[in-house]
């Protein structure tokens, strides 16, 4: 019987990698460093700070930048994609979420976050749906991030639940695995990226009988 639901938020919650997508290749377009929607797929669950420095890879500038430089880079991107994100709203969640997170909360399942964003507290109270999670692990305090199963530990220990008893929810490859790596159940939201690592694959969450996520 599994006892507790960890959510990773872009991809499973809403949608924000159009967002995501749109910053980065305005800065991108800056930097005279092309990017495409399949290069963004490889920036799904990826942090800030990473993201960056996949995208500078990609255009050969890897020794272009200092330190300071890339901090500057990564909060203008971010300046721009909190822009994007002012109307966000409840119709943003993705299919079956407020129902699923309203039949956890009836059945005493306590949930959690394991997102890489920083910006996963100001985006759950948009989509009015911040009361449901006990807990939001925050990046900051990450020593690894995805696949590395740190994140998912922490949110598991955080509602008090065994990793092995626990669910995760999961649309990145890199999620997939740091869920798998911390000895739990995984749910894979379907998206572009073909996820063989998930216990069980759905495209919403519409598709999921909760009794029946329970007995896995
Ligand atoms: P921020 P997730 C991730 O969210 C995104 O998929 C990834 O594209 C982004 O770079 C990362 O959050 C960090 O976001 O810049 O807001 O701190 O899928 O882990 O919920
Ligand atoms: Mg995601």
């Amino acid at each position: 019987m599994r006892e507790g639901f960890i959510f990773d938020l872009d991809g499973v919650i809403t949608d924000t990698a159009k967002f995501h997508y749109q910053a980065w290749k305005e800065l991108a377009d800056e930097l005279g460093i092309s990017i495409d929607e399949k290069f963004n797929e490889t920036l799904k669950g990826i942090s800030r700070m990473e993201s960056l420095e996949k995208i500078i890879a990609h255009g050969g500038k890897e020794t272009a930048y200092s330190e300071a430089e890339k901090e500057e880079l990564a909060a203008k991107k971010n300046t721009n994609y909190v822009e994007l994100l002012k109307d966000l709203s409840p119709k943003d969640l993705l299919p079956g979420v407020a129902g699923f997170l309203k039949a956890a909360k009836a059945k005493g399942i306590p949930c959690a976050i394991a997102s890489a964003s920083k910006n996963a507290p100001m985006i759950l109270d948009k989509l009015e749906v911040s009361h449901y999670f006990a807990h939001i692990v925050d990046p900051n305090t990450l020593t690894k991030g995805k696949p590395d199963p740190e994140i998912f530990l922490k949110a598991a220990a955080s509602i008090a639940v065994a990793p092995e008893k626990a669910v995760g929810f999961e649309d990145a490859k890199a999620g997939i695995a740091g869920i798998k790596a911390a000895g739990m159940y995984a749910v894979g939201i379907k998206t572009t990226e073909a996820l063989p690592e998930a216990d069980v694959v759905v495209t919403d969450l519409t598709e999921l009988d909760i009794d029946r996520l329970l007995q896995q």
